[in-house]
């Protein structure tokens, strides 16, 4: 399938294939074998032709001098980012005779893959990858970096990633964004919700950051990080209390409504504010409005499952919409993701059944710095590809002490040469998702889309699915299955999926038409796939495995006795630390900042502007102040995951994050770790 990627000219239909909710159509234009422009396609039903400025740069991303054309090896030390050309072949062979001693010497275990979404084509990203080391039988990875608290526990409420279709959101009168920077991280849920807004609708923004989607909210809601589960018991207290409860819908569509009332009793407003820092007004006029307005959505973000209680917090505001009768209502109820609706074919495509070894260890990744300093046996080849985990792991100083060892034999398949890939011994050059077949399945809208090559492989780089297929050869791997086509991979993926929503979404159909939407129901027509095919405001699952079947709050972990609680979160130029290397981003961002508010800074002598050595007992990065009233007094704040600056000091700024998991899924804590900052002489 090149028959864009040979044309020298013309306009090729494209899919952005980065780890973003809006997962927009895009047209690639061509001039002389040479991408010149990037625009989004406007006949894509949800992103209509719009899309991020990260992306209307990407060109210059595919084409950067930067980009790695040719297998490396490293000549310098683990870090320094010296490297010598080699061959494929040379590179083949060395990783491949490593991995077979390790095998014969220490087991298959000693070998362990290191991956997330750079690229959110399917069998690229979990297909062949897969079946590759579950074949080898190497350490499995747990891919908990990103949503898995909050996924769990919106689960055990509602069954699975099943939500709203956000393209009826524009229904909506009332719209809550929580925990969701959506102006940077999920636009078209933004340009759906003017359009609402056009229509009457009120926008509500609570997060402990009045960052860009809080300016642009109705009505703010500062509160203090980790308390959110907290907000959410105080609203229904209200709601049940003042009648607000839909009690025919309680009734007929959950189970638990009885014993959710009596446990959202002690949750007074009185209490809940004095947990949240939010009013007892601003928490009465909240509820009120919530209950008071239909259709009612919440668009659930990723920042509030990010902490030690992330999980059941996610869990109860989960319970919300059940309590008011939200899903009745076009437009109405939440979305956290909506990846269950369009699942594929995932046995055929991971083929677990070829692992050799069923009980191989698992390792979750937000561990990783502990895997490669402390598990015994030790971890002795890592294979890290579609991640940056120097940059993007919580603990990163311990990540990069294992990265050090000069036992571990390190294989990075990148785009760049990344601050994890000047760890490498060998360094494989990756072809962009421009120049790969895949399909992709968004986790916000309904649709599945295709990535046709619009490129030729830039150097010599190679797609992940590729360079699986010749390490499987060089290994003596027999199995015909690690062979297979991407074509026949995405075939594979589509057939047979069990699912009726992917009812009429195949090869042929995508190609065809591009982006095809999944034959999505109402909820309230197929019922909620929970145990109970009902909403499960208490869940006898989470009493088995251990939780408190009801709705909770519990306060964060003790994480020392320093005075402030740290947010990392992203920003709005990068994607993680995608284009964090990409000059026009920087620019476009500036510098890391740390937020903080006027009340703290002027203790400290703080002004806006000086340097700041933020520190724990992790690590200590320097991050310029910026203070003001956009955050709660404890709270400091940076956005981005900035690459390494060696003129800017200090260590890259997850070396602060702890690496404790959070209560569910064992979920990633990034923002729940506490910091003091002091201002740099
Ligand atoms: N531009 C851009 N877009 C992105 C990304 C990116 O890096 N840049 N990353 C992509 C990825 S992988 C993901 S997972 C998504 C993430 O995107 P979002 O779902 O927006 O999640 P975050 O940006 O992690 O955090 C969202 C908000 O949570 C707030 N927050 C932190 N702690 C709390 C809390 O305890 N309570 C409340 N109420 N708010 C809190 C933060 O201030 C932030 O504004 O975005 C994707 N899109
Ligand atoms: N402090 C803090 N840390 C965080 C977060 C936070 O909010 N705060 N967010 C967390 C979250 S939600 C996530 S999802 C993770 C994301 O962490 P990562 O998944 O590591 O995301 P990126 O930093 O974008 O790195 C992806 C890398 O994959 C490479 N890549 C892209 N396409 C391909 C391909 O086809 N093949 C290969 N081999 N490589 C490719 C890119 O060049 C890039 O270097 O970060 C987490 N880390
Ligand atoms: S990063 Fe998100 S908003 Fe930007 S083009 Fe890609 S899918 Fe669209
Ligand atoms: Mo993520």
């Amino acid at each position: 399938m090149t028959r864009f990627a040979e044309q020298e000219t013309g306009v090729f239909p494209s899919v952005c294939s980065l780890d973003c909710p809006d997962q927009c159509g895009l047209l690639i234009h061509k001039d002389n074998g040479r991408i010149v422009k990037v625009e989004g396609d406007p006949s894509h039903p949800v992103t209509q032709g719009k899309i991020c400025n990260k992306v209307r740069n990407v060109a210059e991303r595919l084409y950067d001098p930067k980009r790695l054309q040719y297998p490396m090896k490293r000549v310098g030390k683990k870090g320094e980012g010296n490297f010598e050309r080699i061959t494929w072949d040379e590179a083949i062979e060395t990783i491949t005779s490593k991995w077979k001693t390790l095998i014969a010497e220490e087991g298959p275990e000693s070998i362990m893959p290191y991956s997330f979404y750079g690229n959110m084509g399917m069998i690229g990203t979990e297909g062949l990858d897969r079946r590759f080391f579950h074949y080898m039988g190497s350490t499995q990875l747990e891919y908990t970096i990103c949503s898995a608290a909050g996924s769990q526990g919106y689960g055990y409420t509602m069954g699975g990633s099943v939500g709203t279709d956000p393209e009826e959101t524009v229904n909506a009168k009332l719209i809550v964004m929580w925990g969701i920077n959506a102006a940077s991280t999920n636009m078209h849920q933004v340009m759906l919700a003017e359009k609402a807004r056009k229509n009457g609708a009120q926008i509500v923004v609570i997060d402990v950051h009045k960052n860009q989607t809080g300016r642009w909210a109705d009505w703010f809601i500062p509160i203090l990080p980790g308390t959110d589960a907290a907000l959410a018991l105080g609203l229904m207290h209200i709601l049940f209390a003042e009648g607000m409860a839909d009690e025919a819908f309680l009734q007929q569509y959950t189970v638990g409504a009885e014993e959710l009332r009596e446990q959202v009793k002690p949750y007074t407003p009185e209490l809940v504010s004095s947990i949240t820092g939010v009013s007892v007004e601003d928490i009465y006029k909240l509820a009120r409005l919530y209950g008071g307005t239909h259709p009612s959505f919440i668009r659930i973000g990723n920042g509030p499952q990010h902490h030690d209680n992330g999980g059941m917090c996610i869990r109860t505001i989960a319970c919300l919409p059940a309590v008011t009768g939200a899903w009745r209502h076009q437009g109405g109820g939440a979305i956290k993701g909506n990846g269950g609706y369009l699942e594929h074919n995932v046995r055929a495509l991971q083929r677990p059944d070829l692992r050799k070894n069923k009980s191989a260890r698992r390792v979750n990744m937000n561990l990783l710095g502990q895997a490669l300093t402390e598990l015994d046996p030790p971890v002795r080849a890592m294979y890290v590809y579609n991640s940056n985990p120097a940059v993007v792991a919580p603990d990163a100083n311990k990540v990069r002490q294992g990265l050090e060892r000069e036992d571990l034999f390190t294989v990075v398949h990148e785009l760049f040469l990344t601050e994890t890939a000047k760890y490498a011994d060998i360094v494989l050059p990756a072809t962009s998702s421009y120049e790969n077949l895949d399909f992709y399945a968004s986790y916000w809208h309904h649709y599945v889309q295709i990535q046709e090559p619009v490129m030729l492989p830039y150097g010599e780089s190679k797609s992940n699915t590729a360079v699986f297929r010749l390490l499987a050869g060089a290994m003596g791997f027999e199995e015909p299955a690690l062979y297979d086509s991407d074509e026949d991979l995405i075939r594979q993926s589509l057939a047979d999926s069990g699912n009726p929503v992917l009812a009429g979404v195949t090869y042929e159909s995508l190609v065809e038409h591009q982006f095809v939407r999944g034959q999505v129901r109402p909820l309230l027509e197929t019922g909620f796939p929970t145990p109970s095919g009902k909403i499960e405001l208490k869940s006898e699952t989470m009493a088995r495995r251990g939780y408190s079947a009801l709705p909770t709050y519990t306060p964060l972990v003790e994480d020392g006795d320093l005075p402030f609680l740290y947010i990392p979160a992203p920003n709005h130029n990068f994607l993680n630390s995608t284009f964090s290397h990409n000059e026009k981003h920087v620019r476009l961002e500036k510098t890391p900042k740390l937020h903080m508010n006027e009340t703290d800074a002027s203790a400290r002598g703080i002004a806006t502007g000086d340097r700041i050595r933020v520190w724990n007992d992790r690590g200590s990065c320097v991050l310029t102040a910026a203070v003001g009233a956009d955050l709660l007094p404890g709270v400091v704040l940076s956005q981005g995951l900035w690459a390494d600056d060696p003129e800017r000091g200090g260590d890259t700024l997850n070396a602060l994050t702890p690496a404790r998991v959070a209560d569910m899924g064992g979920g990633a804590t990034f923002f729940s770790g506490r910091v003091d900052v002091e201002k740099v002489g």
